[in-house]
C-alpha cells in the first residue's frame, strides 16, 4: 500500500475485501486521525438470511435491550447509536458494515471449555517437567473458515439460554450431534448433563474476532466444564458443523488459537492451578 498501511482480509473468497489496520495508537474512538474505514456487508449477510438483521436497521430497533427474542444489550456496557447504526465499543476496526456478522451491535456467543487431565499411562496425573505442575487438556476443534484452532463455541439463537447454547455447540461441532438422530442426541445429552450443570464462568464481554467491524461485534460467555471421573474414555470426539478436526489438546502458553481464545484457556489453567 503507497500511504504504508497494512491490511487484511476478510469476506467471501469472492468478494473479500482488505481491511486496513488501524494501529495501537489510533483505535480510539476520541483520537482525532484521518479515519478511513472500508464499507463491507457480506453478499450472505445482504440476502437476509434468518439470522440476520435488516440492511437498514428498523426505527424502532431497542439498542442496549432485549428486541423481541433478539438481546441488543453489550457485556460491555451502554454502547452508542451514531447515525443510527450502534459504535464498536472497544473502538475502530477498519471495517463499517456489518462484514460477515449478522446483527448490527453485539452477536452474542458462548464458548464451552471442556478439560481433564492429562493422564500417564500408569494413571497419574502428566507433570510439566519444570514446574512440575498438572498439565490440562482442552477439546480444541479446527475452524473451517480460518483454518485456527479455537473452542468449539458458536452464536447463541434467539431467545435462548446460554447454558443451552453452550451444550448445543458443543455437541454439534465436538461430537457432531448434526449427523445424530433425535435418540442418540437425547442419549449425549443425558450423558454430558452432570458435567454441564457444573460450570466455571472464565469470561464475559467483547471477543478480539477478526470478523469485527465498527457496527457489529462479537461478544461471549465462556464457561468452563472440568471432567474429574474420565467420562470421555466412552466419548468419541467428532468434528462437525464448522469444526474441520477435533482434538485434545494440551494447554501450555506456546498455545496459538482463533480470536481471544488463548486469553480464556489461560485463565482455565490458572484457575485450575495447572501448567501454563
Ligand atoms: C468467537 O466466535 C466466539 O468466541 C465463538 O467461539 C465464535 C462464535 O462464532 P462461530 O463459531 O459460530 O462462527 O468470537
Ligand atoms: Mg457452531
Ligand atoms: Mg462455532
Amino acid at each position: 500500500d503507497p500511504n504504508n498501511i497494512s491490511y487484511y482480509q476478510i469476506g467471501d473468497n469472492e468478494t473479500a475485501v482488505a481491511r486496513p489496520v488501524v494501529s495501537d495508537e489510533n483505535y480510539l474512538w476520541d483520537k482525532t486521525h484521518q479515519y478511513k474505514p472500508i464499507d463491507y456487508t457480506s453478499p450472505i449477510v445482504l440476502q437476509q438470511p434468518t439470522w440476520a438483521d435488516p440492511i437498514i436497521p428498523k426505527a424502532d430497533t431497542k439498542w442496549n435491550d432485549i428486541d423481541h427474542d433478539i438481546d441488543r444489550r453489550s457485556h460491555m456496557g451502554h454502547y452508542e447509536i451514531i447515525n443510527g447504526l450502534p459504535r464498536n465499543p472497544v473502538g475502530r476496526t477498519g471495517l463499517v458494515g456489518r462484514g460477515l456478522l449478522g446483527k448490527w451491535g453485539p452477536n452474542h456467543a458462548a464458548d464451552p471449555i471442556v478439560t481433564r487431565w492429562k493422564m500417564n499411562t500408569d494413571g497419574t496425573i502428566s507433570q510439566d517437567k519444570n514446574t512440575l505442575k498438572p498439565i490440562l487438556q482442552f477439546v480444541a476443534i479446527q475452524r473451517k473458515d480460518t483454518g485456527e484452532w479455537a473452542i468449539p463455541g458458536g452464536m447463541c439463537d434467539p431467545g435462548e439460554k446460554v447454558s443451552i447454547t453452550l451444550k448445543r455447540e458443543f455437541m454439534e461441532e465436538a461430537l457432531n450431534s448434526l449427523s445424530m438422530s433425535d435418540e442418540q442426541r437425547k442419549q449425549f445429552q443425558d450423558k454430558l448433563s452432570n458435567l454441564f450443570n457444573n460450570g466455571l464462568e472464565i469470561y464475559r464481554g467483547y471477543v478480539d474476532d477478526p470478523r469485527n467491524t465498527d457496527n457489529a461485534w462479537m461478544e461471549t460467555i465462556a464457561f468452563n466444564f472440568h471432567d474429574d471421573s474420565g467420562l470421555f474414555k466412552s466419548i468419541e470426539l467428532n468434528a462437525g458443523d464448522d469444526a474441520g478436526h477435533v482434538e485434545w489438546i494440551d494447554i501450555s502458553s506456546n498455545l496459538k488459537l482463533y480470536a481471544s481464545h488463548r486469553d480464556f484457556i489461560k485463565k482455565v489453567a490458572n484457575s485450575r492451578k495447572a501448567y501454563w
